[in-house]
């Protein structure tokens, strides 16, 4: 794996789910989006910043909720290094939307060289390996050929067929055991001991945490971002990391007053 030289203050956030149906996670995403600009160095987002992404040629014709999206990105793209990777969502993320908004796409397993030392940062959801069905799931839209077969779709059967998915993973998640979807022990310790890192980040799991353990003699660190949830919680929730040469610590959003 290649280490990429992350220097400074770094933010991150994950999971934001960001859709038509998210009007209060947006403006809240956005008025983030800006503190960045102004706070941080780096600003890198592990998966799941859309709620479903069915290919980046919507952008060509970008929705007002999506146009909005696109250009708080692309600010922010312009002053400091953005980094968007992909997530079980947002599985489709590609150039086209990087390039659009000046952003680099993150590896699905990035080392980051930090000013703490290396941090292996990614979405989280290959490490739920006890989710049979999903990970059957997650191979089946991960090949490149039955993407290119998706991405062939006219938009309209393409967004039909992301509510079904979303509609049968909604229905799947009822009946799972909560621990099933919960990141595997033995995963998160081959991901230990082959990165060598004492520090791993991610996020899909919801289940915000910092895990400290011990692992091939070592003390490791496991901290899993918050997801954002600012419209159909209540209380409403979001949070993101700052990672500096102090170390990570974790942020709650503030929800937009009005
Ligand atoms: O996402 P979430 O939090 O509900 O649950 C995830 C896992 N589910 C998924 C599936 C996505 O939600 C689906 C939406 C992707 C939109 C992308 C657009 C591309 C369209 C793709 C069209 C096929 O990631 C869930 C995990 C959970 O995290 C915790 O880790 O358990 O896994 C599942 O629910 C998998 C199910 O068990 C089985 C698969 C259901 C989907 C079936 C697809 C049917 C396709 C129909 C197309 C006509
Ligand atoms: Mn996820």
């Amino acid at each position: 794996m290649n280490k990429l030289p992350m220097p400074g203050r770094l933010w991150l956030a994950s999971d934001l789910h960001l859709g038509p149906e998210t009007p209060a996670t947006s403006e809240a995403f956005l008025a983030f989006l800006q503190a960045a600009a102004q706070e941080a160095d780096a600003l890198l987002l592990p998966g799941d910043l859309f709620d479903a992404w069915i290919g980046d040629d919507v952008i060509r014709a970008a929705p007002p909720w999506l146009a909005a999206v696109l250009d708080g990105l692309k600010q922010a793209g312009a002053r400091l290094p953005l980094w968007l990777g992909r997530g079980n969502r947002d599985f489709l993320i590609g150039e086209e939307l990087a390039q659009a908004v000046g952003a680099r796409l993150l590896p699905d397993q990035a080392l980051l060289g930090t000013d703490y030392g290396t941090v292996l940062l990614s979405h989280g959801d290959e490490y739920c390996t006890d989710d049979v069905a999903y990970q059957q799931f997650r191979a089946m839209v991960r090949n490149p050929q039955w993407q290119a077969q998706f991405l062939a779709q006219s938009i309209p059967q393409r967004l039909a067929m992301a509510a079904q998915a979303r509609g049968e993973s909604m229905a799947a998640n009822q009946s799972k055991a909560a621990e099933i979807m919960d990141v595997n022990a033995q995963a998160v310790e081959r991901a230990f001991l082959d990165s060598g890192v004492a520090l791993m980040v991610h996020g899909h799991t919801h289940r915000p945490a910092r895990h400290v353990m011990e692992i091939g003699g070592k003390r490791r660190e496991r901290w899993v971002l918050p997801d954002w949830e600012l419209d159909h919680a209540q209380p409403p929730r979001g949070g993101w990391m700052v990672l500096d040469r102090d170390g990570p610590a974790v942020y709650d959003v503030e929800p937009a007053k009005g």
